[in-house]
């Protein structure tokens, strides 16, 4: 299994992106690079930024649940690596009483694999899957012995990252995937008042801005493009038809600009806009239709009393 060449990649993605005449567009797994990750967990540091803290308390909580329901053989998947802070509760807890437990993060970016493998090694048998979270699936519902009932995690609210049409399709397509008693834990931010979320995109020290015009940046470091980052202002907006929080960086006048290692010119008019990042909020209701819709039952929900996010597990049926 292999994942794509991230390099190539980029620059067939900034070219289509930013060569639009209408909505110019970058999609978001493009600001995971080394600053692109420091700057995220910066992020999670924020006052403003309510989620990550929330997505642990809420994980910490359902995880002696979580046991009870997966008391028998078990191996875990998490889609995407998890970090140490939060995956650390659910196998601590799964562990208990095993010889052993088998833990299968699946990622398209080996540093963020080698980063959980060395956090999480003392608590599983850390087992990274080096390719697509539907490719790493497949790959462990093919191979795990008959026996073993397969817990997927997929924490920190990245399906809000998705379209929500793409977000039913893969929910739905991981469910093809298990088998009935298989379970999904997801972990969704959940619509709040719009001042509160506005403000965990827009965050006073400017951490969430640099983390968006860092794309502008990568451009210019991977790509040879010459961004002049004073062009562009970092906005976060609400979308209440789409009950999202966009992402857009915002050209400050009418501008060119080369980017040879996409072999391309993007053209800017004043107040023309990149859009980055689409964040969708959920409601809980939401969730369950989607979980039925795709075939799932939902064995519990547990809903910080903080941060307005939630825990939801759902069983394959
Ligand atoms: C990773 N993801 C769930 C974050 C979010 O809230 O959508 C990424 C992020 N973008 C800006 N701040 C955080």
């Amino acid at each position: 299994m292999t994942a794509p060449a991230p390099a190539q990649e980029f620059a067939i993605h900034v070219r289509d992106g930013l060569t639009q005449h209408e909505q110019k567009w970058l999609s978001a797994r493009f600001f995971y690079d080394e600053m692109g990750s420091a700057l995220f967990e910066a992020i999670t540091l924020l006052p403003e930024y309510g989620l990550t803290r929330a997505d642990e308390r809420a994980i910490a909580r359902c995880a002696p649940d979580l046991a009870a329901e997966f008391r028998g053989e078990v191996i875990v998947a998490e889609l995407g690596s998890g970090s140490g802070r939060k995956t650390r509760p659910v196998l601590d807890t799964l562990r208990a009483g095993r010889r052993f437990l088998d833990y299968y993060p699946i990622d398209v970016s080996q540093r963020a694999l080698e980063t959980c493998r060395r956090e999480l090694a003392p608590l599983a048998r850390v087992l990274p899957l080096h390719c697509t979270y539907l490719q790493g699936v497949r790959h462990l519902t093919a191979r795990r012995r008959a026996d073993q009932r397969l817990l997927v995690l997929f924490l920190g609210s990245t399906i809000g990252n998705f379209e929500r049409a793409e977000a039913r399709r893969f929910l739905a397509d991981i469910r093809r995937c298990l088998r009935s008693g298989d379970g999904l834990l997801l972990g969704a931010d959940l619509v709040k008042p719009v001042d509160v979320m506005l403000r965990a995109y827009d965050d006073e020290l400017g951490v969430t801005a640099a983390f968006n015009l860092n794309l502008l940046a990568r451009m210019n470091r991977d790509l040879e493009a010459n961004f002049d980052l004073r062009c562009f202002q970092h906005l976060a907006l609400w979308n209440h038809n789409e009950s999202r929080i966009e992402m857009h960086l915002c050209s400050l006048m009418k501008h060119e600009v080369a980017i040879p290692g996409a072999g391309c010119l993007a053209a800017f008019r004043e107040g023309e806009t990149i859009w980055t990042e689409s964040s969708h909020k959920y409601t809980i209701e939401e969730l369950h239709e989607i979980a039925r819709e795709a075939g799932y039952s939902i064995a519990g929900d547990w809903v910080d009393a903080e941060w307005h996010f939630a825990e939801t597990l759902w069983l394959a049926e």
